[in-house]
């Protein structure tokens, strides 16, 4: 068992963190940099090291600083959060090498599913249905076009270390592919050091379903249902909820055992997130993040289970405190990601928090590192807290989402929150009607952004 853990992130993913750690008996260190001196994460933590300069390279990200701060605090494990080093496989490596335990999967499991062709292969091999496309990489202009013909326009051409939307072009016809497959592999090389592509069947209208599942590093494995995450901007979600409003419940039973076996089989450990798009009630695999996710709320609101808490378990190496037979679902959650950014161009605002008033209530949970006069630094995301609300059904988590909205007090700097208020006024929100686009359609026409 763990005495002492170190947590390798800031803001409100800290805080989720030390909270698990301090319920279980477990003490803290926060890590900082010198711009975060002031924040929550550390005056929440038992202890603090400071690891560095403002630049997230030179702190949250400086491997030789957060292995350093273990050896000085005694810590025996990490916590990575997500972002910065959770699926740095060399990173884990390191961790390992150092007789400190990473609270998360293996180093090989990060980097098979980091790479988004064999994540692919090893998915389809284990019976995950994916999109159609390119049997592996596409190294060739001559192949890529033969596949376009095989699978039929439109085609998506993807880099396979690719992320946030670099280095994914599509191509409408033969004639489209030579740039599409030119810039793909650019944007691939360029952003990640790698110009390997392959090539999918481009679904118009999907929505983005991800399914939570979690293992015990021994072949036993849970999936947690799905949430959906179709309302993004720009490859950042912005609204998430579980369950999908349109997954029945033999759908996600299906999907989710597929995705269990999958898991189990390769002896995956602690929280994993498997990502589809869903379209004409068919599940297409594109990826899988081997991290908690800034989502996880919703699940953990319906299931009534604590993640962070089954991720400390699993790496002392103890089992999950549930099966699948225990896990039932319990109403309908919602989460919305508050950013520090002033409407319609979603520009960062950093600055000082002149007052912060969290809601309350039944149902109502407010993930955020912020204070009174606490100041936003301006070197890292803007992502300054998460309300999360839970209900019976999901029109009451809808109510209870503008009632709460209602009770925040966020003053000082420009947020995101006007910009719920209006979504909930949306019949499509209101019916849960929407897939990938309907965000980035309704922000060009309602806020000309
Ligand atoms: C796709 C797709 C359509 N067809 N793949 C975007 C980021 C990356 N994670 C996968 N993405 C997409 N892959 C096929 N075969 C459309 C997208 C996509 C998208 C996916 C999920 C959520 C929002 C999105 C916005 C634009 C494009």
């Amino acid at each position: 068992m763990f005495d002492k853990i170190l947590v390798a992130n800031r803001g409100e993913i800290a805080l989720r963190v030390i909270r698990a750690a301090r319920e279980m008996g477990i003490q803290t260190v926060a890590v900082h940099s010198t711009a975060d001196a002031d924040s929550m994460h550390v005056r929440m933590a038992d202890e603090s090291v400071c690891i560095g300069p403002p630049p997230s390279t030179d702190s949250y990200l400086s491997i030789p600083s957060i292995i350093a701060a273990c050896e000085i605090s005694g810590a025996q494990a990490i916590h990575p959060g997500y972002g910065f080093l959770s699926e740095n496989a060399n990173f884990v490596q390191i961790v390992e090498d150092h007789g400190l335990t990473f609270i998360g999967p293996t180093a090989e499991h990060i980097r098979v599913m980091g790479d988004k062709i064999s994540a692919k292969d090893t998915m389809k091999k284990l019976g995950v249905p994916c999109v159609p496309g390119s049997e592996g990489g596409v190294h060739n202009l001559d192949e890529a076009k033969r596949i376009g013909e095989e699978i039929g326009y439109p085609v998506i051409i993807k880099a396979t270390a690719g992320g946030g939307g670099k280095g994914m072009k599509v191509a409408n016809s033969a004639a489209e592919m030579e740039r599409a497959f030119q810039t793909a592999r650019a944007e691939g090389k360029v952003n990640f050091g790698n110009d390997e592509v392959y090539i999918e069947k481009y679904l118009g209208t999907p929505r983005h379903i991800e399914i939570q599942v979690f293992g015990d590093g021994k072949g036993r494995a849970v999936h947690l249902g799905e949430r959906d995450c179709s309302l993004q901007r720009r490859h950042q979600k912005v609204f998430e909820e579980a369950p999908g409003p349109t997954i029945t419940e033999e759908a996600r039973a299906k999907i989710g055992k597929t995705c269990a076996d999958a898991i189990a089989a390769i002896n995956y450990i602690g929280a994993g997130t498997i990502e589809f798009l869903y379209e004409n009630d068919e599940f297409y695999f594109i990826e899988m993040n081997t991290r908690l996710q800034v989502e996880h709320p919703v699940t953990e609101a319906i299931f009534g289970v604590d993640l962070v808490r089954e991720q400390i378990r699993v790496a002392e190496g103890l089992p999950m405190s549930f099966t699948q037979d225990d896990l039932k679902i319990n109403g309908h959650a919602i989460e919305v990601r508050i950013t520090a950014e002033k409407l319609p161009e979603f520009s960062p605002r950093p600055g000082k928090i002149t007052q912060f008033h969290a809601p309350g209530g039944l149902g109502v949970r407010m993930d955020s590192a912020l204070y009174d006069g606490y100041s936003i630094p301006p070197y890292y995301d803007s992502l300054i807290g998460k309300l999360i609300v839970h209900g019976p059904d999901r029109p009451a988590a809808l109510a209870r989402l503008g009632r709460a909205l209602g009770e925040l007090i966020i003053d000082g700097v420009d947020t995101t929150v006007p910009l719920f208020h209006a979504l909930l006024q949306e019949p499509d929100i209101q019916s849960g009607d929407y897939n990938i686009h309907w965000l980035e359609k309704w922000l060009e026409t309602n806020l000309r952004g």
